[in-house]
């Protein structure tokens, strides 16, 4: 069994800042679990293009306060404490973070630990 404590992964290169948002990383490709396990914090007044292409992702926010706008529909979903999201279908989609707002995101396949989002908010298939 891993006991994954988020003080022994801040500052390390599982602390991983992407501009809008700061995720540490707890559980990646290499743990094999079949899925990975971010604690990501969204930086307040931040809107951000996300299209998870390559992956699967469920996103639990746990505190703070926004919205997700889903860009096929132009829906507006009010995002706050205690309300998860999954992006069954791939969707493409605009994160704006009206306070920080600490989300734990899972994704399947897992990450290997260093993505950031390209220029059309995708993560790379698959990082060894
Ligand atoms: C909620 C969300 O998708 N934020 C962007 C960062 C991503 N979840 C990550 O890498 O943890």
């Amino acid at each position: 069994m891993k006991v994954v404590k988020l003080e022994d992964i801040l500052g390390t290169e599982q602390d991983v800042d992407g501009g809008n948002w700061v995720s540490r990383r707890l559980i990646l490709k290499d743990d094999k679990m079949g899925y990975s396990v971010n604690d990501t914090i969204i930086r307040a007044g931040t809107e951000t293009h996300i299209w998870y292409q390559n992956h699967l992702e469920a996103v639990y926010c746990i505190e703070g306060e926004g919205e997700v706008e889903t860009l096929k529909d132009n829906k507006v979903h009010p995002i706050t404490a205690n309300t998860l999201y999954a992006l069954d279908e791939h969707d493409e989609h605009l994160l704006r973070a009206k306070t920080d707002m600490r989300m734990i995101c899972v994704f399947n396949p897992p990450l290997s630990g260093r993505e950031v989002h390209d220029e059309n908010g995708v993560y790379p298939a698959d990082l060894d």
